[in-house]
């Protein structure tokens, strides 16, 4: 009922009656009451005015199930076709959304399209176990599950539809604060891109990571994870990573409303998605990834356990690997396989 109040509120200019509440979702006055108290207690701003209703004043940067479905719904509080996220588990603090999202798919039958999201994890995981810093307040870690009908040896291509979505998201976010913004902060000159396979890149630093994990069998998939941790709003980054990582207020000034990236996020996805499962590949949508990779056409070096081999990426093929030219010919590079580093600075 509260992602109900909410789309109700967000949606209307002018004051909602508690009358027109209580008739629109068929529940008490009391039960209205309620709930405005409880989003009061969240930060919402809400003036109550006698005889006209309920005017929400001022949005708390909140990354609640209510927040987010609410700008998913439609005018009958159905989660629109064209979102992904059909449903979101919220915590103010998990070990990792991950995690998460496969012990409550191994336990309950949970939804394709299930969002799990956290103001902050205290054990965030990178690939191959690497640590993933995830602050509380700033930033957004969330993981979606799927239960999608392709061979287990596809999912690792969701990865590639994720960082394409997540640019594209970005991207928007990013025109539609400019545009609302009196000031126009955003400066131009920032490119947002992607460095093969998982890492979205602003102005030369990491500010998002994706972390793809499944449960399968041979040929059938149960569930796939598809954790996404990026810097939003983060100020601070520990010296460790100080170098390389960055956010996205830190490379535009502009203030990300994490609530409305997540839900840009979603719809981006379902049409990258849908592209996707068409061909059950990657051809239809290598030329719009090779456009963001931002090694694209430039030296990188790609360092195996046992050899380094330096060359010029040409981009993706049909499956997501990396294309290198080198002097002995092209050579194809699988994820997982090596690091693929530039050789100017961190790209
Ligand atoms: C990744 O790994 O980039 C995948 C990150 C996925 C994180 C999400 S958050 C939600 C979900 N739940 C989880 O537990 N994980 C997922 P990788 O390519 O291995 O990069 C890890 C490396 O990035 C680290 O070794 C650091 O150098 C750097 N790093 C750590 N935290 C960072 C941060 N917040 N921002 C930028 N770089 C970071």
């Amino acid at each position: 009922m509260k992602s109900k109040i909410l789309k109700l509120l967000q949606n209307s200019e002018e004051a909602v009656s508690g009358q027109m509440l209580c008739e629109k979702l068929g529940v008490s006055r009391t039960a209205v009451w309620k709930v405005i108290n409880q989003l009061k207690d969240e930060g919402y701003e809400i003036e109550a005015a006698q005889n006209k209703g309920y005017t929400i004043k001022k949005f708390p940067d909140v990354l609640t199930a209510a927040q987010i479905e609410s700008q998913l719904m439609d005018d009958d509080f159905q989660i629109t076709k064209d979102s992904i996220v059909k449903s979101v588990h919220y915590y103010d603090e998990i070990d990792s959304t991950n995690n998460e999202a496969k012990r409550v798919a191994e336990n309950e039958d949970t939804k394709d399209g299930t969002l799990f999201i956290t103001e902050s994890q205290t054990t965030g995981r990178g690939r191959r176990g690497r640590n993933w810093a995830s602050p509380k307040g700033s930033g957004i870690w969330m993981t979606l599950l799927l239960k999608p009908q392709i061979p287990p040896a596809s999912a690792s291509m969701l990865t590639i539809v994720s960082a394409i979505a997540m640019v594209e998201a970005i991207n928007k976010a990013l025109d539609e604060a400019s545009e609302n913004a009196q000031d126009a902060v955003l400066d131009k000159s920032s490119v947002c891109g992607i460095k093969w396979p998982n890492d979205i890149v602003l102005n030369g630093k990491k500010i998002c990571g994706i972390l793809t994990e499944m449960s399968a069998e041979m040929d059938y998939i149960h569930f796939v994870v598809i954790g996404i941790g990026l810097n939003a709003n983060t100020l601070e980054f520990d010296e460790s990573i100080r170098d390389v990582a960055s956010s996205i207020l830190k490379e535009t000034g502009i203030k990300i409303n994490r609530s409305r990236l997540v839900a840009l996020f979603s719809r981006c996805f379902n049409g990258v998605f849908e592209t996707f499962v068409k061909s059950g590949d990657l051809a239809g949508l290598k030329e719009r990834y090779n456009n963001m990779l931002l090694n694209r056409d430039r030296e990188v070096k790609a360092i195996y356990s046992d050899r380094t081999v330096e060359g010029v990426a040409r981009g993706i093929n049909d499956v997501g690997e990396l294309i290198v030219d080198t002097d002995e010919g092209e050579i194809i590079i699988r994820a997982g396989e090596v690091s693929v580093r530039g050789l100017y600075g961190y790209v």
